[in-house]
């Protein structure tokens, strides 16, 4: 239950409401009174990209960035709070238009392992060994654009590299079939592990899955943190919801489909998830239209709904189901988990 989960999330999820048909609509909260936050909402952990740490840290040299991160996990002390991992943001510079560890243009791909040996600093200075890929801009617009074989090459040439930088990190790749790009490398959980195997150190590579990433996939969530979980490589989640195949919208968890999340709960309980160290992580954005006051509930409310349903799991009656599965009886086992998540 609570006490046996530890919740996470990133300050990228308290957000100003901005997108790309309109300004923002709520006022900016500073880092230091985000973190604030955490501990209110019922949240220990806090998951960063490297320049939610150390704002504009490419105008910085190496050793400022790490002094700069070593005030941040003062920061985080004061508050109780732990670093659960460290992404490097390679989407925004001009360097990676193209991508980065992909991009045709040798000096961008250079650019972006010099950014995630920074990344792999700061998590070292944040006492985290966890760093999260999310391989925003590895894919194309065009298929003509790059060459997949190759690509696939630069992607272990650069996790090589890092896993070569630091011995003890240990990388989370957050699959992504599409959004920036028409198409990404790396769409699934199965193309993550099998790119691990591809690295120098396959022990240390293993998964972060999204709730939306797999929903836009066409995939089930819960079966992809299953196939993870077969791997042991379920280093984390982000947990959110999706309503169909639309723009990735980091939806409330459980708000759009109560069932597929009760799923997601279900197996994550089912095999100890947390135990080996994991938090449950949320990725998820508070609606446009929330006034500055609500603009944290949308991670309240996922905590809860996850709390509720882990309940929920442990209430259901096993041995029906069991017994349901045996008989062959699966309109009766639907029933079942009907009756069950409508409370009767
Ligand atoms: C993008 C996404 C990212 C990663 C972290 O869709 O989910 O926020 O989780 O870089
Ligand atoms: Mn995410």
């Amino acid at each position: 239950m609570a006490g046996e989960y530890r919740f996470s999330f990133g300050p990228w999820n308290i957000h100003e409401g901005g997108d790309p048909f309109g300004p923002t609509v709520r006022d900016s909260i500073s880092f230091g009174e985000k973190l604030k936050l955490y501990k209110k909402l019922g949240f220990d952990g806090v998951q960063f990209h490297d320049d939610d740490a150390v704002p504009e840290m490419n105008k910085l040299g190496p050793k400022e960035i790490v002094d700069k991160a070593k005030e941040v996990r003062k920061m985080l002390e004061g508050e109780g709070l732990t670093a659960e991992f460290v992404a490097p943001r390679l989407w925004e510079d001009p360097r990676t238009i193209d991508g980065g560890y992909t991009a045709n243009d040798p000096a961008a791909r250079q650019y972006a392992k010099d950014r995630s040996r920074r990344a792999i600093d700061i998590a070292v200075a944040l006492d985290t060994k966890l760093i999260v890929l999310w391989l925003a801009r590895e894919g194309t617009y065009i298929r003509e654009a790059k060459d997949s074989k190759v690509a696939v090459d630069r992607l272990v040439e650069a996790i090589d590299d890092m896993l070569g930088y630091n011995p003890d990190m240990k990388i989370a790749i957050e699959p992504k079939p599409n959004e920036p790009m028409d198409q990404a490398y790396i769409p699934t959980t199965g193309h993550a592990l099998a790119l691990g195997y591809l690295t120098k150190d396959p022990k240390r590579v293993g998964v972060n899955i999204e709730t939306a990433h797999a929903i836009l996939a066409g995939l089930d969530p819960s079966d992809e943190m299953g196939f993870a979980l077969a791997y042991e490589k379920l280093y984390t989640v982000h947990l959110n919801d999706q309503n169909g195949l639309k723009f990735d919208e980091d939806k409330s968890f459980g708000s759009v489909n109560l069932r597929r999340a009760f799923d997601q709960v279900r197996l994550l309980d089912k095999y100890d998830y947390g135990k080996r160290g994991e938090f449950v992580g949320l990725d998820v954005k508070v609606m446009r239209t929330q006034k500055q006051d609500g603009a944290t509930k949308h991670l309240s409310n996922s905590r809860t709904v996850f709390l509720k349903l882990v309940e929920l799991v442990r209430s259901l009656d096993e041995g029906k189901v069991e017994q349901l599965i045996a008989g062959r009886d699966y309109e009766e086992l639907d029933m079942l988990i009907m009756s069950h998540l409508l409370g009767k």
